[in-house]
């Protein structure tokens, strides 16, 4: 485990939001809470019964009363950052916590980081780094799956299976190592298949990891999803539309909206963050057309296109010149309260009215199969990495499939566990535990070397 290395300081901040409300909370945390806590409310936290709900008052230092509150304390390690915690439930106003704030810090607290309650709970070993960055991610969350990961995430769901291909791989070293140092012990080198089977089954794990990145990215970030398509088409029609507000501007003059416009929605449980932008037409100039630079800009961008086109007009005349290489893409036809231009007859597209609302389950629907939404590609147990833990996924196979080569090779043992190494390294970053004592650990129970 890594060593705590804490200050001995004493934090405190305001751990509700900012703005007026009936109450709010304020925690303080670090050996001397209690102590604080009690010069600010006149020893109420030392009498009380610990997690218990206890009232106080919390007064200036000329005595009188700043608030009337509820103190619950938190003794030795028994709370959510591992040391002594004391939460002030006081009343909600802006003045109030902040005098309450400036109180504590006056008794000899210091105002806190971002993260720092967070951040000590993972150094005193209540929370690996995965947990941790899930509690940001719970605050987070815009829909009911990234809700759902979160919450897997903070259970230790990643910590976990990172966990089992660590021991793995941990098992795979020191058997490689111990067979190294400890020639005379006569010990199977278990080298070849074997070795190699150990080595691909470790990578399969991470590659099953790997493969819930682009779920998580979605889940915390959203698809970006634009809009584009000709001036007049209703692309702000259909940003109003689907978030059940007006919210952009609609107008039938061609170039109404000039600059980008992002909101959020959520389909099927998976936050879709929209973006209005300015229609697509060559003759454009002037501010216009830094409004189409920056449509471009943003189509490239995209997870997904919504191509709106205006069914009245010809395929031709609504046709929009898009950037290579778009991915995925719905095409909506527009307008089609108005009726359909005769070519559009036979043609691909979700026939839509922004003005009746016509046809906007049939382009959720689009929407969904196009991004692939089914439920048994959520599954049970929405486990979806973020990019950190990406990086250090793909930092432990690169590492892994060396050692393979190696091995493969004929060469150096000693080359193939360095590899190996560096592999556990990476996975253990994930969860932030990096340890050498655990290698020799295995060594000596598994083999029981040395007699
Ligand atoms: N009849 C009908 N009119 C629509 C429909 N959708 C949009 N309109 C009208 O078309 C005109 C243009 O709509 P907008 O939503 O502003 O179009 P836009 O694509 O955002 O246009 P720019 O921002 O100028 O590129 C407005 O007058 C809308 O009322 C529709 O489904 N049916
Ligand atoms: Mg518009």
């Amino acid at each position: 485990m890594m060593s705590a290395g804490l200050d001995s300081d004493c934090i405190a901040a305001l751990a509700s939001g900012g703005g007026t409300a009936a109450v709010a909370l304020i925690r303080l945390s670090g050996s001397r809470a209690e102590e604080i806590a009690d010069a600010a409310c006149g020893g109420a936290a030392g009498r009380a019964v610990e997690r218990r709900a206890t009232r106080a008052k919390v007064m200036d230092a000329a005595g009188r009363t700043i608030d009337d509150v509820l103190l619950t304390v938190f003794r030795d390690s028994r709370s959510f950052t591992g040391e002594p915690v004391v939460e002030i439930a006081c009343h909600g106003g802006r003045l109030i916590t902040r005098r309450i704030l400036g109180r504590l810090l006056e008794c000899g607290a210091r105002a806190a980081g971002p993260g720092e309650f967070t951040q000590r709970a993972f150094l005193n070993g209540k929370l690996d780094l995965t947990q941790a960055e899930a509690v940001m991610d719970l605050i987070s969350a815009q829909s009911d799956l990234a809700l759902r990961a979160a919450h897997e995430q903070l259970e230790g769901g990643i910590g976990r299976r990172c966990g089992a291909l660590r021991e793995e791989l941990i098992g795979v070293v020191a058997h490689l190592e111990a067979w190294i140092d400890f020639p005379e012990e006569d010990i199977d080198p278990d080298t070849g298949v074997l070795f190699l089977d150990r080595i691909a089954r470790t990578r399969e794990g991470i590659a099953r990891l790997l493969a819930t990145a682009e779920q998580g990215r979605i889940l915390r970030e959203g698809v970006r999803t634009v809009i584009c398509g000709r001036p007049n088409a209703g692309k702000s029609s259909l940003l109003n539309l689907l978030l059940g507000c007006e919210r952009a501007i609609v107008s039938d003059e061609a170039g109404t909206t000039r600059d980008t416009i992002e909101e959020t929605i959520v389909i099927d449980g998976v936050p879709l963050r929209l973006v209005d932008t300015a229609g697509l037409r060559d003759e454009a100039g002037g501010i216009e057309r830094e409004g189409i630079r920056r449509t471009l800009q943003e189509a490239s961008r995209a997870d997904l296109l919504l191509v709106v086109r205006d069914a009245t007009l010809t395929p031709k005349e609504s046709e929009v010149a898009l950037p290579e290489g778009v991915g995925r893409m719905v095409s909506v036809l527009n307008k089609s309260d108005l009726g359909e231009h005769p070519e559009w007859s036979g043609q691909p597209g979700v026939r839509l009215s922004c003005s009746t609302g016509e046809g906007i389950d049939r382009l959720r629907t689009a929407i969904r199969e196009v991004l692939d939404l089914g439920e048994s590609d959520w599954g049970e147990h929405a486990v979806a990495i973020n990019s950190r833990h990406r990086d250090c996924l793909r930092r432990a196979d690169a590492a892994l499939e060396t050692a393979a080569v190696l091995l493969e090779g004929g060469a150096a043992p000693e080359l193939a566990a360095l590899e190996l190494r560096g592999a556990l390294e990476s996975l253990g970053e994930i969860s932030g535990r990096v340890d050498a004592e655990e290698i020799l650990g295995a060594i000596f129970s598994r083999f029981c070397i040395g007699k």
